[in-house]
């Protein structure tokens, strides 16, 4: 029987990434929709490890499946690192992506290239019985720039406006393909292939 793993997002855009790049290994994918599971999970750490982690086990322990979560954000240097842990919520709950997006533009508007750096930070957390100790975690980090207005239509998020400068594109303006190769998620995912290649 092929083993199922859970890929506990609500977020339509990383489940999109992670079927994608899950499609190599042998597991059934399945996501929260299709097991039924409507828990709310309060992201109440203070870094992505400490979120990631929580939203793993509360899942786990939900499904009784094996487990991976995401916990990810944008890091602005000139903003303190804001939006990071909050990047899902930054602004407050009535803004929507688009407004996020135009909030970091705002606070940012008369600041100058070399002052714009910023990166892309993602931890996942893999919870499962038969994990190692029960939980592993992995970091992926890509360095970028927040440009001064939106290019590209692709990705979801922060990804207009998140300048590669080695690509001189933003990650919005990168196929799927191209964003998993380069991306932070992409990065933390190539982390874990070893440990989810023992598991089936
Ligand atoms: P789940 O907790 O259900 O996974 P979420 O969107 O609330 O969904 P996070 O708390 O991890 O997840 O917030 C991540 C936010 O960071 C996400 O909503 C985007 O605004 C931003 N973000 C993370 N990865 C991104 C990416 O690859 N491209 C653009 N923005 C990204």
């Amino acid at each position: 029987m092929i083993k199922k793993l859970l890929v506990a997002t609500r977020n339509s855009g990383k489940v999109s990434e992670f079927s994608r790049m899950l499609s190599g290994l042998s597991f059934d994918v399945v996501g929260l929709h299709d097991l039924g599971i409507d828990l709310e999970v309060e992201e109440t750490g203070s870094t992505f490890e400490e979120n990631a982690v929580i939203k793993a086990r509360a899942y786990a322990e939900a499904s009784g499946e094996l487990t991976l979560a995401d916990d990810s954000g944008l890091v602005v240097d000139a903003l303190n690192g804001e939006p990071g842990v909050l990047s899902a919520r930054y602004g407050g709950e009535g803004l929507d992506d688009d407004g996020r997006v135009q909030l970091v533009l705002d606070k940012m508007e008369h600041l100058p290239g070399w002052e714009r750096t910023a990166r892309f930070v993602a931890v996942l957390a893999l919870v499962g019985s038969d994990v190692p100790n029960g939980l592993v975690t992995s970091e992926g980090v890509v360095e970028g720039a927040i440009c001064h207005e939106r290019l590209g239509e692709n990705g979801f998020g922060y990804d207009p406006v998140f300048w590669l400068v080695g690509l001189t594109k933003t990650t919005a303006q990168l196929s799927g393909e191209e964003k998993d190769a380069v991306s932070h998620r992409g990065a933390a995912l190539r982390g874990l292939t070893e440990t989810l290649e023992a598991l089936v």
